[in-house]
């Protein structure tokens, strides 16, 4: 897969994406990650990206001019274009999935008080938050989708770690999980993991996934399927 990233903080990139999993899937040629500085597509001695919202209020608004411009270059229109906003549809799993389908996307890292409603309208196929909060700018929510939507990849995760995936495809959260010591400062693992009884142990887990769900995610147990 190749994912293109328009921000106004590439460096922020550095470090996160060259660790771990990522570089893994970018060093064996699973993920072709290219980060673009947005002030590269400007043309004045500022290189402004931002203005004042006509209209008046509060704080700045990223330009079209600039982003029209990068995208052209990069060749977006045959790309699927993701804006990081908390405007946008939440990330969910499934959305990971989809996007995990894709040959290319592109994402751009909003930030200020939002983008030029424009660029949306000519450019973005789809508007994503990764939750009820506002960050300083998209880069970061950039990184967790590419992060979730990576590891979804074939050949990213080896066979013992992509099974893992399977625990949200229920819909519930995860059991309790236990390793050795079998006691730790007096604190003892659930008899029943060490009875060697498969049955019962899947009977448990399943038990604790679902009264974890309802005690923390009572929006999840609704969805009744999922129990
Ligand atoms: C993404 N949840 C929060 C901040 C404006 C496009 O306009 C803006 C984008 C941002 C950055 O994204 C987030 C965010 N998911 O804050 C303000």
């Amino acid at each position: 897969m190749k994912i293109d990233v328009l921000t106004l903080f590439p460096e922020m990139f550095t470090g996160p994406m060259d660790a771990s999993i990522i570089q893994r899937a970018r060093q064996s040629g699973l993920l072709d990650l290219r980060v673009h500085n947005l002030r590269d597509y400007t043309h004045d001695n500022y290189k402004t990206v931002d203005d004042r919202p006509f209209g008046g209020g509060p704080g700045m608004v990223l330009k079209c001019e600039p982003v029209f411009e990068a995208l052209e270059a990069l060749g977006a229109s045959e790309t699927r274009v993701i804006l990081m906003s908390p405007a946008g549809r939440t990330f969910r799993q499934e959305i990971a999935r989809e996007l995990a389908g894709c040959p290319n996307l592109l994402f751009v890292c909003g930030a200020y008080e939002g983008v030029d409603e424009r660029i949306c309208q000519e450019w973005v196929d789809d508007e994503l938050s990764i939750g009820d909060y506002v960050l300083t700018n998209g880069t970061l929510a950039a990184m967790v989708v590419i992060d979730a939507v990576t590891r979804l990849l074939p050949g990213v995760l080896g066979d013992a770690q992509s099974s893992v995936d399977e625990s949200f495809s229920h819909g519930l959260l995860e059991y309790p999980h236990y390793t050795r010591p079998a006691e730790f400062r007096g604190m003892k693992v659930p008899p029943v993991l060490l009875s060697g009884n498969h049955a019962a142990i899947e009977k448990w887990r399943r038990e604790q996934a679902v009264a974890r769900t309802t005690e923390r995610r009572p929006d999840l147990a609704r969805k009744e399927e999922n129990l």
